[in-house]
């Protein structure tokens, strides 16, 4: 039997650090509201994604909230690129600082959400049969948090263990001795292979999609850098929101192009960035997303840093990427390619040989069958939208959101959806979310929310929804971004292309201060492109 349905102002969905913030803000403004959380902690993806390795690639000093400026002064980054446990801590403290942990559920899986046409109210029902009415609903269910785990032939008959990267058990994997199968090469199989190797008597590694990676060149944060830092926290923080990405960067950027400069400067600006490491070596050159040869020039360079690391000559080919770089996310890591240098670490390329089955004792391919003990899946998200398809949205006259976006999302600015009143999504696609530093593109979202709902109340609104026509203009205008970039050639997640019969639909927003800037002008001009209801 259902519980009685307990009625809030605000539904917010998922405690990561959307979520948190979103709640902390609903707060203030004297809201009524409740955090929905299907883990049994905060933390979001902090929480689930306990992989080996599990490190965050923007710097710690950046990937924090600004909100406060007493969190940031007190909080004690450890390393220069915080791992898993330190965010997560991190999370819990700020949901203890802020006295959070009262309105957060933990254990409550949102199964549905249903805008009732009548009360002009939505009801939230969950797996734990409890029932929620509010009049807004904040969907903070993050961008990569809807597992994609392939369907494999054979999978169930595996005798081994199986894991995925973004549901790892919480004690902890002990991989002594044993031989492990990690397939995929992304930001996650790149971080975790390295330490899984130091355990495994033997790794293969199931390589599809061979992967741009930079070295973080972590280590212990240096105190004098955090101080000076912490000395003008809020200039650092501005001039880090007018980067494309809202990214800073250790290095100047130039608006040269790669092709203007010699061959001795363009092999100098990579090799310094190579040398300070992460994401901002594709800040090298202005040209490098937009200009293919300019972007080959970035690629060649990091193909020559793999061969020289990489003492197997043929095993270094099959790691050379041939994607355009930074079309699928660039990883950042520790002892990628070095890793391949351990006799016991061996890899399959499946574009010469596919994965045919999962058998009892390990994986099959067109070239062979592997003897394995444990399999791990670093196989990704059904990104963007996975999180918002998995749960039963329904809008004005039981429209439900999986239809309305069965052929790509639609969505006005990546805040609401026509036809879905009240219900706001927390970097939903078609805003700059994965494209950018996450805390910062979050942080805009909630601020913008949250005026939002303020504005509504002072003025006696019930109601608010974009227009279609404002929807259709922005997804248009988001597609069209894409496509003057290189981000559309490959089959990257950006576009849902790793998700079988998913869209192929590019989501995200290239630029977060022009998109920071367009949601400021239509707050200032009382919502444009919504309707607003008495
Ligand atoms: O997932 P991915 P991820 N058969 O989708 C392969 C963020 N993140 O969890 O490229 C064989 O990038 C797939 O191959 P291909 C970050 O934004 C951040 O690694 O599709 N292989 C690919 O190699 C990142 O981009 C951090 O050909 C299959 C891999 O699995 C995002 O999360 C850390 C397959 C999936 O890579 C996702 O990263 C971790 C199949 N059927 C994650 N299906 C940091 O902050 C998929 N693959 C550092």
């Amino acid at each position: 039997m259902n519980k009685a349905q307990r009625e809030f102002d605000v539904v917010i969905v998922g405690a990561g650090f959307a979520g948190l913030y979103m709640l902390y803000r609903a707060r203030e403004l004297g809201l009524s509201t409740v955090v929905l959380e299907a883990g049994g902690g905060v933390g979001g993806t902090w929480y689930w994604n306990r992989y080996p390795g599990a490190r965050c690639d923007v710097e710690s000093m950046q990937y924090s909230y600004q909100f406060s400026d007493d969190l940031e002064q007190e909080w004690e980054w450890t390393e220069r690129y915080a791992g898993q446990p330190e965010i997560l801590r991190y999370l819990e403290h700020v949901a203890d600082r802020f006295d959070l942990w009262p309105h957060i559920q933990l254990d409550t899986q949102v199964t549905e959400a249903m805008f009732e046409d009548g009360s002009g109210r939505w009801s939230v029902r969950t797996g734990q049969r409890d029932e929620f009415g509010a009049q807004f609903v904040i969907m903070a269910t993050g961008c990569l948090s809807a597992t994609n785990v392939p369907d494999f032939a054979g999978a169930e008959t595996f005798r081994g263990r199986t894991y995925h990267t973004g549901r790892w058990p919480h004690e902890g994997v002990d991989f002594t001795g044993m031989r492990v199968g990690v397939i995929g090469t992304g930001s996650s199989g790149v971080q975790s292979i390295p330490v899984i190797a130091q355990q495994a008597r033997d790794l293969v590694v199931f390589q599809r999609t061979a992967t741009y990676s930079v070295p973080a060149h972590n280590g212990p944060l240096d105190q004098s850098e955090q101080t000076e830092i912490k000395a003008h926290y809020g200039a650092f923080r501005t001039a880090n929101s007018r980067m494309l990405t809202a990214i800073g960067e250790r290095r100047a950027r130039t608006d040269l192009s790669a092709l203007v400069v010699t061959a001795e400067e363009r092999q100098a600006e990579y090799e310094a960035r190579w040398r300070d490491g992460g994401l901002p070596f594709l800040g090298a050159f202005a040209d490098l997303l937009v200009d293919p040869k300019a972007n080959d020039t970035a690629a060649e360079f990091v193909r020559e840093q793999i061969r020289a690391i990489v003492r197997d000559p043929r095993t270094a080919e099959r790691l050379c990427p041939d994607q355009v770089i930074g079309c699928k996310r660039m990883c950042v890591d520790t002892n990628y390619y070095d890793t391949f240098n351990l006799p016991h670490v061996h890899l399959v390329d499946l574009r010469e040989s596919p994965i045919e089955a999962i058998t009892d004792s390990g994986i099959r391919t067109e070239g062979g069958h592997y003897e394995l003990d444990a399999i791990v899946y670093a196989t990704g998200f059904d990104a963007m939208t996975g999180a918002l398809s998995r749960i039963d949205i329904r809008g004005r006259d039981g429209i439900a959101l999986r239809e309305a976006w069965a052929a790509g999302p639609r969505s006005y600015l990546g805040l609401g959806v026509a036809g879905f009143p009240n219900l706001f999504t927390i970097t939903g696609p078609g805003s700059p979310s994965v494209l950018t530093n996450m805390i910062v593109s979050i942080e805009q979202h909630v601020e913008w929310i949250a005026d939002c709902i303020a504005h509504l109340r002072d003025h006696g609104y019930e109601h608010i929804e974009p227009t279609a026509d404002a929807q259709a203009s922005w997804v248009e205008f988001v597609n069209q971004i894409a496509d003057f970039t290189l981000f559309p050639t490959c089959n990257s997640w950006y576009l849902g292309a790793n998700v079988p019969g998913k869209a192929r639909v590019f989501m995200p927003y290239v630029g977060f201060p022009s998109y920071a800037e367009k949601c400021e002008e239509v707050a200032g001009r009382g919502y444009e492109g919504f309707v607003l209801e008495k």
